[in-house]
């Protein structure tokens, strides 16, 4: 009976070809010192020019802990809700000035789950602030594609499962200086061979603090 159910696995993804989408998209992105940069989005965008927006309510959070946003960057696709919980003990005051979506969450109490939600419909950069507390900040990027992941703290992003195709792949960064070496203008994908995507970029000097003056894991950003 096992086998059966085997054979009935594989004869389907024989049948249904193209279901076997297992091949991921992976990048490495460093500094021009060869450091590797955390916090830069990879996004892959189709060359058939097919732009999507989310189908569905995609749900996704930033919160706020130990007065610091979690996480600093947040991509998302065009269409996304985010919400804006309050793990902290105090009150803030989230706002956005950014022409991609300017909104305001007067000063709220802590509150979890889906608090404040926001639906992100224009792409583009939002800067996030708190009114109370002037450190606090981070970044929204709003991508038109469901094609996109964000480097950890070893500078790696893994889109995985991305469709054998053509696409245009960008890499971006808060502080990332405007070059041509962050667009490779044709990536190729094959069915079942992962891609590579690697990039050197230019960041600017940025030397705020997007911590709380004497708390935890503090420290200049980047
Ligand atoms: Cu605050």
């Amino acid at each position: 009976m096992k086998r059966l159910a085997f054979t009935v696995v594989i004869l389907y993804y024989l049948l249904l070809g193209g279901v076997g989408y297992c091949q991921d998209l992976i990048s490495e992105v460093k500094d021009n010192d060869g450091n590797m940069v955390e916090y830069a989005v990879i996004t892959a965008i189709p060359r058939s020019g097919e732009v999507k927006k989310a189908d569905k309510e995609i749900i996704s959070v930033i919160d706020q802990v130990d007065k610091t946003f979690i996480d600093f960057v947040t991509p998302i696709m065009v269409g996304t809700t985010l919400s804006f919980p309050n793990s902290d003990k105090i009150r803030h005051h989230v706002y956005s000035l950014s022409e991609a979506k300017k909104f305001e969450i007067p000063l709220y109490p802590p509150g979890k789950g889906k608090v404040n939600p926001v639906t992100f419909d224009k792409p583009g950069v939002v800067v996030l602030g708190c009114n109370i507390h002037d450190w606090m900040k981070a970044y929204i990027y709003i991508v038109e594609t469901p094609f996109f992941a964000k480097t950890d703290k070893g500078g790696k992003a893994i889109i995985k499962n991305i469709p054998a195709g053509e696409y245009k792949v960008e890499v971006w960064h808060p502080h990332i200086k405007k070059s041509s070496a962050s667009v490779k203008e044709t990536v190729v994908i094959s069915k079942g061979s992962d891609m590579k995507a690697d990039f050197a970029i230019e960041l600017k000097k940025v030397l705020s603090v997007r911590r709380a003056p004497g708390s935890l894991g503090g420290g200049v950003y980047p």
